[in-house]
């Protein structure tokens, strides 16, 4: 599928506010595929359909979760973490795209997990630095990807878990399994 018709089929599912990011995680996604040598179309698709289901009924997302028999934790950590595998599935049943990578980019961008490859790596940090993102420390994580991906992702890891553990939130475990799987590739 071409850029333009994926932005066109994914408009409509999204506000303002939240296309206007999905152009900056996209620009990002290419620009990481093309410093690490992966197939930039692939990054671009994965990247403007990532936040596909952010706007869906928490129910209906819910639902999609129990049927596939996926983690229960997806459930019961917290309603943010619902968008990502609810999208990836919905992504396929309804924007018809089979690529198994591209799917599972989106169903772990939010939370990460152990032993990602380099396209779910550079959706979940891209998703994280693009350019209309402001909050304290996400500069530093930016000039932190320039030089090394891996530091970088490390970086946005430890910012998620702290920020979850200042506001007294449980931190999905796959998140923690993410940041101790990164830690030893940085050593
Ligand atoms: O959808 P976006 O806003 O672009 O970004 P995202 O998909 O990374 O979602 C960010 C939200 O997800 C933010 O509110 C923090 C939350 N989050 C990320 N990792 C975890 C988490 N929430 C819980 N409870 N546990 C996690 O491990
Ligand atoms: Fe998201
Ligand atoms: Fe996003």
């Amino acid at each position: 599928m071409d850029k333009n018709k994926a932005l066109d089929k994914v408009k409509p599912h999204l506000t303002e506010h939240r296309y206007i990011h999905t152009l900056g995680v996209t620009e990002k996604a290419v620009e990481l595929a093309d410093k690490t040598g992966i197939d930039r179309k692939q990054a671009e698709l994965a990247a403007i359909f990532h936040d596909y289901a952010k706007f869906r009924s928490k129910e209906e997302m819910r639902g999609i979760i129990r049927k596939q028999e996926w983690d229960k934790n997806f459930i019961n950590y917290g309603d943010e973490l619902l968008h990502a595998p609810a999208g990836a599935f919905l992504v396929n049943k309804e924007i018809g795209i089979e690529d198994e990578e591209i799917l599972s980019a989106i169903f772990w961008h939010t939370t990460g997990k152990a032993k990602m490859n380099t396209l779910e790596k550079i959706l979940f940090l891209a998703d994280y630095i693009e350019p209309n993102r402001i909050f304290p420390g996400v500069d530093e994580v930016r000039k932190t990807a320039e030089k090394n991906i891996d530091h970088a992702i490390v970086m946005a890891l430890r910012n998620t878990i702290v920020f979850l553990m200042k506001k007294n939130q449980r931190v999905f475990p796959q998140t923690l399994y993410a940041y101790n799987d990164m830690i030893e590739k940085i050593k």
